[in-house]
């Protein structure tokens, strides 16, 4: 038990990887490189939302140049708590509020600028999106965060040292006007101030600034705690490992930055592009290995900001269905942008295939066949560990084998299409490959095959009828731990791929 504890007090976020280290210790180390208690949490959340709203809304366009005339802005049947109340009851567990997008306008009365809410019609000037938003995540005990956008065409300050002023003082409202933030979400788009500079943003003091008035707040995309995944179409890698290298000089800012947590944006080695940005070819040559999550953004509409012409545009259950399997399915956390309409409320379009979207969900994952498979294999009733939806309770082989296999047996057939397995992070994400096959009567079969597993690995196939299953974890950094495992039907018609 004590070894245990001092184990796990020494697993952190981040590790060195020295000159003289192996392949073995370097994929020791990279075993045991586990999410901070901020970053785990947020991964367990699955479904997080966006709201992109502000005067792109009623400009009807998806990015402003700062010079609108703010009397346009008047969202007058706005209801924060609709919005809240549609992706909660559709599963979403945190949301994001776009506070400030790149044309400077606040949604929020910023004692610092005029071009805010308070000089719209909007509740004639008395009005705070950001309080409305943030006080119906209280009331229906959902998750806050919110963007804030270091590009700002609208500053005079741009392009110059008192910017970065400007944009502290401005954080530092919202990080103390609005009682708890779970998020903060920095976009790196960067342009020139009316002087022809170039902003150089001061991130480092941002998140030192978040550290200390938020501290549970994760740091997402420009940022240490959560990587954009890299593309915004909803499709995370097959391979997607939580655990990546960075360079030296990456490796030396981390290390300076604290003893326990990263507190700069991580240089991973690599291009987000990749395909694979963490396996044991791509982390042999690092210096560290840092804990770095993906975050899969996409909108329900294909623009960000809300626009009439695409009320017909809206992804269907089934398309968020897809989404909900490259995203989450795929070691990520889906945020999912739903951006509310000039009225003020997220359209019925958008919340109709929300709610579909929530009842697909459950209806797939309703039943896991495994509950009702026999006990008799080497790990018997230790396989209801599988489905008890418990991360903490796992199976794994001894400390020295870093392989796994279990097998169920129904007396009757079943009939299964969807996969889904978890690993208990908290200790670390370990299995590189995987298989899983069915007896056809004659011999085994493999249905699905795959590499990472992380957080959830979800897998759809065509229909298999057997009573015999068996999976076998054919590779992990040390002994892999699963926590979850399931097996689940849906009839095609009404999933398709
Ligand atoms: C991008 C921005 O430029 C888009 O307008 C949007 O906010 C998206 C989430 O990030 O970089």
């Amino acid at each position: 038990m004590l070894l245990a504890f001092r184990l796990n007090a020494q697993q952190k976020s981040f590790v060195k990887i020295d000159k003289t280290d192996n392949e073995k210790t370097i994929i020791a180390k990279a075993a045991r490189v586990v999410p901070t208690p901020r970053q785990l949490r947020w991964q367990q959340l699955e479904l997080t939302a966006f709201f992109h709203f502000g005067i792109n809304t009623f400009t009807n366009k998806e990015w402003g140049d700062g010079k609108e005339d703010v009397s346009i802005f008047n969202p007058e049947q706005l209801d924060a708590e609709q919005w809240i109340k549609v992706v909660k009851d559709a599963g979403f567990r945190q949301v994001i509020i776009t506070a400030k997008h790149h044309d400077g306008f606040c949604l929020w009365p910023s004692k610092y600028t005029t071009h805010t809410i308070e000089h719209t019609p909007y509740k004639n000037g008395k009005g705070d999106i950001v309080k409305e938003v943030a006080d119906a995540c209280r009331k229906y005990d959902i998750g806050f965060g919110i963007y804030l956008s270091p590009w700002d065409r609208n500053s005079a300050t741009y392009g110059s040292d008192d910017y970065n002023t400007y944009f502290t003082n401005q954080l530092r409202e919202l990080l103390t006007q609005y009682g708890k933030v779970d998020e903060v979400w920095f976009d790196g788009a960067n342009g020139e101030g009316p002087n022809g500079k170039k902003q150089v943003y001061d991130f480092n003091s941002w998140y030192a600034l978040i550290r200390k008035l938020q501290p549970q707040a994760v740091i997402a995309v420009q940022g240490p705690d959560v990587r954009w995944v890299g593309t915004e179409s909803g499709v995370g890698r097959e391979t997607e490992w939580s655990v990546l290298p960075v360079a030296e000089q990456s490796q030396e800012k981390i290390a300076a930055s604290s003893q326990k947590d990263v507190n700069v944006i991580p240089g991973v080695l690599g291009s987000y592009k990749d395909q694979d940005r963490g396996s044991r070819s791509k982390i042999m040559n690092a210096a560290g290995l840092v804990w770095y999550p993906a975050e899969t953004d996409v909108s329900i509409r294909p623009g960000w900001f809300y626009h009439p012409a695409e009320d017909h545009k809206v992804k269907t259950a089934r398309e968020l269905m897809n989404i909900y399997f490259t995203s989450v399915g795929r070691n990520g956390v889906l945020l999912l942008n739903i951006p509310p309409d000039t009225k003020g409320l997220i359209a019925a379009s958008d919340a109709k295939n929300l709610t579909a979207f929530a009842e697909l969900l459950k209806t797939t994952f309703n039943h896991n066949l495994i509950k009702d498979a026999e006990r008799n294999g080497l790990y018997g009733n230790k396989l209801n560990r599988l489905y008890d939806g418990k991360p903490e309770t796992s199976i794994t082989p001894s400390a020295n084998d870093s392989t796994l296999s279990i097998e169920f047996s129904w007396k009757e057939k079943v009939r299964f299409n969807i996969l889904s397995l978890q690993e208990n992070i908290a200790l670390g994400q370990r299995i590189e490959k995987f298989s899983a096959e069915y007896f056809d009567g004659n011999e085994w079969k493999t249905f699905a095959n795959g590499t990472t597993v992380g957080y959830k690995r979800l897998l759809k196939f065509e229909e298999i009828n057997s009573n015999k299953v068996r999976f076998k974890i054919l590779s992990s950094r040390l002994n892999p731990v699963l926590s979850e495992f399931g097996l689940y039907y849906l009839k095609p018609d009404e999933y398709k791929n």
